[in-house]
């Protein structure tokens, strides 16, 4: 994580802030920054102490759920039982909570029928 200071400050008190530079974050790739600050002063005998800060990247939904492959195949057996399981397919979203698989639905896109007519 690059990153871009400012500092400013009067009399007993100083101000640190971290910003972002020209980052794009992905949280897809990175999901969790851990930054550390740091203070010093400048006296005779110089002090210092640290802070660790925890950036989380907040989830876009910027992904699509995917299927792993492009397509399946079933036989389901002539007079069979009804409610048998046909085919179970299985779906994948890089996204988070919400936006990923936490909440999902399924549905038929298309059923199409082939009839051999004698
Ligand atoms: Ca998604
Ligand atoms: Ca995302």
């Amino acid at each position: 994580m690059r990153d871009s200071v400012v500092t400013s400050g009067s009399g007993s008190e100083t101000e640190y802030q971290l910003v972002t530079g020209n980052v794009v974050f992905d949280r897809e790739r990175v999901d969790t920054y851990r930054v550390a600050v740091g203070c010093r002063d400048l006296g005779g005998s110089p002090q210092s102490s640290s802070v660790d800060v925890r950036v989380v990247v907040g989830d876009l939904n910027d992904n699509a759920p995917a299927f792993p492959v492009a397509s399946y195949a079933a036989e389901v057996t002539e007079n069979g039982e009804v409610g048998a399981e046909v085919v179970r397919v299985a779906a994948t979203d890089a996204d988070a909570g919400w936006n990923g698989l936490g909440n999902v639905e399924h549905f038929l896109v298309t059923v199409i029928y082939f009839c051999h007519i004698f």
